[in-house]
């Protein structure tokens, strides 16, 4: 009996399995399968404490496959361990364990094992999505914080590829793993030496990888990634490491297409075996068994998986959330020492009224700690601090790190937490690809960007968001796993609207974006008022014609609306404050006020106007549509107004529009 004979035999039994199943797709990735055969293996059959019966366990360890292109080792493995997968379309009590022959449908349409790891379509073992490179040591460390919020003992492995490791995230990852002193991440860095088109730079070598993880913080092993005993000997300090608030990682030298001489070098990333060639792959593969000693060894209980230790209902999964309802607008207000400026009547900051919900949140969710907040350190600014201060056990300070945010806020959704991540909407662009990668895993992702439009005025461009309306408003029009739009979009233009949004934002299972204004602002709404996702209001009712605007500019309308009253016509506002927009009402509202329609957003084009302008053509009314948005690079102007009008969107040049 050998432990080493153990890896060596599987690794090569999943390392043929992983060439197969590529051949059989056409497309995928066997050279890179090949160079994690051990690391899996060892991992999957031994170190993870699991159960391929219920990999859902919100008590088991994770593993996060960063470099998503080498999930067939993977599918591989778990398909070897009658892993539970879920049929495509099904629910999970239609679940079953994985077969070979499940292998061989990869990136089928009809199959639940897509090309990378998508937990959506019915591999329940990945977490998140991943293949788009840098992101997953993030997601390991929201899984991470989760379950030290929830006082889980258990362990999140993520593997990377060496040239991935050039990604900037994965540094924000690491940085955020030590800040946060979260020894239950363990890095696993792929060292292969090859990237997709060329060999890795000496930055991202075995050496150098292992040097700057040192500086980072981190305890590292640096080892040979075929090794078994290596492999186990690593592993194996990690309880040890783990009594200190150093993590570990693990830089492995491997090489890409081990044990097949024909599928190594230059030229061999992301190609599959041809049909033909396959036998000869195999034979190599079959040599190398018999090279270590291997070839007719059978496994007697070497590797054995432990479960993991039970932990009753402390652990929760995604998409497990209860409601939670908040306290009254005046309430929550009080709860950050704001009553004196509600009772005097003053102006109320929405992204203020941001932060007085999310402790309110905070406060009604407190026996489930669903709640969990996010800032990049801008959190004096967005009021995410108040959350911070009465939660800290519940808040990540991310630091300015954005991309990283978004991911770990997607491994805090995958073990069932309600993340909300806050930052200037401007910043939100930083990491459009972790939301939208975050969207495909179907994370319950909450963002809100404050000082969102023109008008926090003084500081420029390059502290306005412009183009995020339309990158959000693109994903309302796509369904979720759920049904629902795979994000619902909000821009409140007052505190009421502003706080009430945030706790509804907490009860839609799915991605949600919130743009929240930095001004002291007006307030709009009653504290009864109701919102929902599409909705819109009729701020003020008129015949001539509609304009149809949200946040700061339906101040704005209001005040070019009262201009034109004094000139006989009657223009009335609608606060269209959510995507997708139920625009059929508008539609009947504009048809009967003189079947004109004026948008009008300190955006660039692609959010109000394009959510109308389609809904017109598409139903076909006679409706003349006009836009009004930020048609030139902004620049800085000392009060809002001057912005404003410097871009032709001041409440006298709506007038002139009309
Ligand atoms: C952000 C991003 N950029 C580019 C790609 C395309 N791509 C897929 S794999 C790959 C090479 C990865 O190299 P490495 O991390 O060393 O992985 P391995 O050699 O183990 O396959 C590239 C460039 C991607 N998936 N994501």
């Amino acid at each position: 009996m050998s432990y080493a004979n153990a890896v060596n035999k599987k690794a090569i039994e999943i390392g043929k399995l992983s060439v197969e199943m590529t051949t059989a797709a056409g497309s995928g990735h066997p050279s890179t399968a090949l160079s994690l055969a051990h690391i899996v293996t060892a991992l999957m059959y031994h170190q993870m404490r699991w159960d391929p019966k219920n990999p859902w366990d919100p008590a088991a360890d994770r593993l996060i496959l960063s470099e998503g292109h080498a999930v067939p080792i993977v599918y591989a493995a778990y398909a070897d361990l009658g892993g539970m997968i879920v049929p495509l379309g099904k629910g999970r009590d239609a679940a079953r364990p994985m077969t070979k022959q499940d292998a061989l449908t990869l990136r089928a349409i009809d199959s639940p094992i897509d090309g990378h790891p998508h937990p959506q379509v019915g591999f329940p073992f990945a977490d998140a999505a991943t293949g788009s490179l840098g992101q997953g040591l993030s997601v390991a460390a929201g899984l991470a914080s989760a379950a030290k919020i929830d006082g889980i003992d258990r362990n999140f492995y993520c593997i990377m590829g060496d040239g991935e490791s050039r990604e900037g995230q994965i540094w924000e990852a690491a940085d955020y793993i030590v800040d946060h002193a979260l020894t239950n991440v363990i890095p696993i860095f792929n060292c292969n030496e090859l990237a997709q088109s060329d060999w890795v730079s000496p930055q991202q070598s075995f050496e150098g990888l292992e040097g700057k993880l040192k500086a980072y913080g981190f305890i590292v092993r640096a080892i040979n990634g075929h090794s078994p005993n290596e492999i186990k000997e690593a592993l194996g300090e990690l309880p040890v490491i783990q009594n200190g608030k150093r993590p570990l990682a693990i830089v492995a030298r491997t090489v890409k297409g081990w044990g097949a001489p024909d599928e190594q070098g230059t030229g061999k990333h992301g190609t599959p075996v041809k049909k033909d060639k396959m036998a000869t792959i195999f034979a190599e593969l079959d040599q190398t068994a018999k090279d270590l000693g291997v070839a007719d060894y059978k496994l007697n209980g070497e590797l054995k998986i432990s479960p993991p230790k039970s932990i009753g209902d402390k652990g929760v999964g995604p998409h497990t959330h209860k409601p939670i309802k908040i306290a009254p607008y005046a309430e929550g207000l009080a709860m950050v020492g704001m009553d004196k400026d509600l009772a005097a009547g003053k102006q109320i900051a929405p992204r203020k009224a941001y932060g007085a919900a999310l402790v309110a949140l905070g406060t009604a969710d407190k026996a489930n700690k669903q709640v969990v907040g996010l800032d990049a350190d801008v959190k004096n600014s967005t009021h995410a601090e108040w959350f911070a201060k009465k939660f800290p056990e519940q808040y990540c300070e991310c630091k300015i790190a954005e991309q990283n945010m978004f991911s770990v806020a997607a491994g805090l959704s995958a073990a069932g937490k309600i993340p909300f991540c806050s930052t200037f909407a401007k910043f939100v662009c930083r990491g459009y690809d972790q939301v939208e990668m975050a969207i495909i895993g179907g994370a319950n992702l909450k963002v809100t960007g404050t000082h969102a439009g023109v008008t926090l005025a003084a500081d420029g461009p390059s502290q306005m968001s412009l183009p995020d309306v339309a990158f959000f408003r693109s994903f309302c029009h796509v369904k979720n796993f759920n049904g629902r739009p795979a994000v619902s979009y909000f821009f409140p233009a007052d505190a009421v609207s502003c706080y009430k949004i945030t706790e509804l934002m907490a009860n839609i299972d799915g991605a949600c974006y919130q743009r929240a204004l930095r001004a002291e602002t007006n307030t709009l709404y009653k504290p009864e008022e109701s919102f929902e996702v599409g909705g819109y209001k009729v701020v003020r009712e008129g015949k001539d014609l509609v304009f149809v605007t949200a946040g700061y500019m339906v101040h704005e309308c209001l005040k070019a609306a009262d201009e034109l009253a004094k000139a006989g016509k009657k223009a009335a506002v609608i606060d269209a404050y959510s995507m997708p927009l139920q625009t059929k009402g508008i539609l009947e509202i504009a048809v009967k006020s003189g079947g004109r329609i004026i948008t009008v957003e300190d955006n660039y084009s692609g959010g109000l106007d394009a959510e109308i302008g389609i809904a017109i053509a598409q139903s076909g009314a006679a409706i003349k549509l006009q836009s009004l948005y930020v048609h030139q690079i902004p620049k800085s102007g000392r009060e809002p107004d001057d912005v404003l009008n410097y871009l032709g969107l001041g409440a006298k040049q709506i007038v002139a529009a009309v």
